[in-house]
């Protein structure tokens, strides 16, 4: 089934993995495309075997359909669920058919059995599988079959057959199956003569439902070049792990087409899980547009003028530019059958069709085929035709097939078949199969590959440009380094300036984390901190101080307590904000500092000046600037806490009546005991009037008061050092004369090691496209080759390099037309560059 590639294609994958290597070893290039598609369509192309995936609903047709292309009855086609099993059909040379079959495992046997039984309700212990317990089961099966009025009648009766069939199948082959492995099995093993017999094995319902994979090489021009036809169960299929097979297959990389059986010529629409199947087939990279949709049953729209109507505006409306083909599996299978029977088998009943016509009580069944072929006779598809066959209703079907046939013969037989469109559909993917399948597959790939290395080739020549500008001696490479200084010193300060702002910024709008847990720390410790005051401080040591204050007298106002008291919370306020802005501005500068150490922009200036040109002092300084202007803030803000505020004072509120209630009680009498008595309301006149202050200062004025002052304060000087950077000049200059001459060595060898690396990336690239060129050549595609890379001549050294002067000499090729390509010149590819004319004329 191997399949040969032409000579020049044969480094192929290597061509192609060679490209994928670059790209992916190259950081400015890896990330910017995905090459899983490339993958995809190198493995495609390259692939010794192309599988073709017919796949549909249940009953379609797919069987059949692979049978009538076939022209032999290999695969099991009946009514109802038929195909359980994927079947492989792969080539064989005319005395080398054969069939391999794979049977499940024991394990798989009994998860099945157990899928059934859950949907049966069925609890049997299934945990050996002896006939013991398989032998009742069965007996449920059939008796839930019976119940249900047979075994297609319902979803229940379907199901119980399936597991009827599984438990037959399992008695029949044990000898096959194995605890966990899946055994394989030759025709020879299994003592079929033939391929008849085997295929004859694996078609009975019994077998099928304990084989997982049936395998049959046949002699069929159709299946040479490795093409490999798949049949699938249907993707409705009543069993559900069955189906679940079939879209697993879609999905599967190996699937390179699929013929795609659609069963509306019968149904008169597209059903749900036929519209999912063309999504799912759309989404798998492997199959891409190679797919065949094939309106199967059209017999059925010849019978039924609406059928016909609606088939016709389905394909208009949907597959209107795809590839599709309308068929009767069914007529043009049998026909090309029935095509070597003789009157004297009666047209094939006494051969092909013994087995279905079986009589009953001395009549015969007839044959699917022969009421289909009667039908086909008076569907009015032979009007215009030399054929006039009657059909006598007071005569059995059989009798009316035969005489038919007798009457008008093979030519009929033809015509049916042509009619058939089974012809057409084997044409058409034989076409495809023999002609444009390979150079499709290439052309696929090389599309994928063009934006890469195009890509690639545009990265190449920028960077080669961008190294070869640069000098190339010691003295010319520091005199293009001085003139670089100021240009760096300029993006230095700019970059610390912007650095800046953004610091700002963020505290600004809260997006710096550290900070705002910072300023929340500040916020709690300052509620805090009021309730610890309200809960601890003395009232005595308050009314005390307020008499000291008046040594003549010997008691104090109420209202003379409560200074004291404004006066005693103020002040300790004030020092928990002073303390707590200091923590803020400390923490704040000390992470600047440190941001800005770790910055390239200080790296660069470190390397220009050979210090940091007092950068981190500035920064510094600005602190201790910010320290004491916040501390001022922090000062007045508390000072004012000493004002009671008017609200406090209010008729009607809740603070003035209680200051009138201690005050009633502060009034009892004259000693300090009236005052004791009265603290608790003392507290919470205290707490009334604190609250609502420190809530502004913490949520609203601090807040503001603190952006404000990192913002006057850093931002001008953030400016102010940019500016002072770039006059950094003449030290910068006279810094850099002593350094550079080391940088300059090391710099200079960098670039040369650069350009060779460069230089054989370009060769590796040139050679892989080279020779992936020559093989799209070879195939004969008229289609625009991959872009080479014209290295440019090296500007500072006069001699000229062909880039392509490695290229081993069967690559370049004798031919003009080969070498034309090898080299990059006068193909297609020029004209589609013409920027590279511009680069060279740039670089010359
Ligand atoms: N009228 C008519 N019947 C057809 C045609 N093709 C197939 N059939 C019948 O439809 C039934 C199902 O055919 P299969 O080939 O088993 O269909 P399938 O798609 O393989 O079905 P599953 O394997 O069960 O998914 C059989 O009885 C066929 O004889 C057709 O073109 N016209
Ligand atoms: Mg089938």
């Amino acid at each position: 089934m191997a399949v040969q590639l032409l000579p020049q294609c044969e480094n192929l994958r290597e061509h192609v993995e060679t490209i994928l290597n670059l790209w992916q070893q190259d950081p400015t290039l890896s990330g910017k495309q995905d090459t899983t598609r490339i993958q995809a369509s190198l493995s495609k192309a390259i692939s010794p075997t192309f599988e073709i995936v017919f796949a549909g609903a249940f009953s379609a047709g797919k069987s059949m359909l692979i049978n009538a292309l076939l022209e032999r009855e290999l695969l099991y086609s009946a009514e109802g669920h038929a195909t359980g099993t994927e079947c492989y059909i792969g080539y064989a040379e005319p005395n080398a058919e054969r069939v391999v079959l794979t049977f499940l495992s024991e394990q798989e046997v009994q998860e099945q059995m157990t899928a059934f039984c859950a949907f049966l309700n069925l609890a049997p212990s299934l945990s050996r599988l002896e006939d013991t317990a398989l032998n009742p089961l069965k007996e449920r099966a059939e008796a839930i079959i019976q119940q249900e009025g047979g075994k297609s009648k319902s979803e229940r009766a379907k199901q119980a057959d399936a597991l009827r069939l599984l438990i037959t199948g399992f008695q029949q082959n044990r000898d096959k199956i194995h605890p966990t492995e899946n055994k394989v099995f030759s025709m020879e093993q299994l003592n079929f003569g033939n391929l008849r017999e085997a295929a004859g094995f694996a078609r009975r319902g019994a077998n099928s439902a304990v084989l997982r994979k049936v395998e049959y090489y046949c002699h069929h021009p159709l299946l040479e070049d490795g093409n490999v036809i798949v049949d699938t169960p249907g993707i409705d299929a009543p069993v559900k792990a069955d189906a679940e097979r079939t879209y697993r297959k879609i999905a599967d990389p190996d699937t390179s087409a699929v013929v795609c059986v659609l069963k509306c010529a019968a149904t008169g629409e597209l059903t749900k899980e036929e519209t999912e199947l063309i999504e799912h087939i759309q989404s798998n990279d492997s199959i891409r547009d190679r797919v065949f949709y094939v309106f199967n049953r059209i017999d059925e729209t010849w019978y039924n003028a609406q059928l016909k109507h609606r088939l016709e505006n389905i394909i208009d409306q949907q597959f209107r530019q795809l590839r599709v083909f309308k068929t009767s599996g069914l007529l043009g299978f049998y026909g090309s059958q029935i095509k070597a029977t003789t009157p004297e088998d009666r047209f094939g009943l006494d051969t092909i069709f013994s087995e279905s016509i079986k009589e009953l009580g001395g009549e015969e069944e007839t044959p699917q085929f022969v009421s289909e072929f009667n039908k086909y006779c008076t569907s009015g598809r032979l009007v215009g035709s030399p054929f006039r066959p009657s059909v006598h209703g007071y005569d059995t079907p059989i009798n009316n097939y035969v005489r038919i046939l007798r009457e008008w013969g093979k030519p009929l037989i033809e015509y049916m078949i042509k009619d058939s469109g089974i012809e057409d559909f084997r044409a058409g993917i034989t076409r495809y199969l023999t002609e444009e399948k390979r150079p499709q597959l290439f052309s696929a790939l090389a599309d994928d590959l063009q934006p890469l290395c195009i890509e690639m080739r545009k990265s190449y020549l920028d960077l080669y440009r961008d190294i070869d500008s640069q000098p190339k001696e010691i003295d010319s490479m520091i005199s293009y380094e001085l003139t670089l200084i100021n240009q760096q010193l300029a993006s230095i300060g700019r970059e610390f300036d912007e650095h800046i702002q953004t610091v700002v910024n963020k505290v600004i709008n809260g997006e710096n984390k550290e900070f705002e847990n910072d300023f929340r720390k500040l916020q709690a410790r300052m509620v805090r901190r009021l309730d610890e005051l309200l809960d601890t401080f003395s009232l005595d040591n308050v009314y005390s101080q307020a008499v000291r204050i008046r040594p003549r007298n010997s008691t104090a106002p109420f209202l003379a307590v409560l200074v004291e008291a404004f006066y005693y919370l103020s002040n300790h306020l004030e020092d928990i904000l002073v303390e707590s802005a200091s923590t803020l501005v400390e923490n704040f500068f000390r992470r600047l500092v440190d941001e800005v150490r770790s910055s390239s922009y200080y790296r660069q200036l470190f390397r220009l000046l050979g210090s940091d040109g007092d950068l981190e002092k500035k920064l510094l300084l600005v602190k201790e600037v910010t320290l004491s202007s916040l501390v001022n803030g922090a000062r007045k803000e508390c000072d004012r806490y000493l004002r009671e505020s008017p609200r406090f004072y209010e008729e009607g509120t809740f603070s003035i009546y209680q200051f009138r209630e201690v005050l009633k009680q502060t009034s009892q009498s004259y000693d300090i005991s009236a005052i004791q008595d009265a603290e608790p309301g003392i507290r919470q006149l205290l707490k009334l009037d604190f609250e609502p202050k420190i809530n502004q200062t913490v949520r609203s004025s601090f807040r503001q008061e603190t952006n404000n002052t990192l913002k006057t304060q850093l931002l001008p000087v953030a400016k102010q050092v940019a500016d002072e950077i770039l006059q950094k000049y003449p030290e910068a200059k006279q810094f850099m004369e002593a350094t550079l001459r080391k940088e300059a060595e090391e710099k200079i060898a960098l670039n040369q090691q650069r350009l060779k690396e460069l230089e054989a990336s370009i060769d590796k690239y040139n050679q892989a496209v080279s020779g992936i060129n020559l093989c799209l050549q070879a195939l004969g595609l008229n289609r625009e080759m991959l872009p080479l890379i014209t290295r440019p001549e090296p500007s500072s050294v006069g001699e000229s390099v062909q880039i392509l002067a490695s290229l081993p000499e069967q690559q370049v090729g004798d031919s003009n037309a080969s070498e034309a390509v090898a080299l990059g010149r006068s193909t297609p590819i020029d004209e589609s560059f013409p920027e590279l004319d511009s680069i060279l004329d740039d670089l010359r």
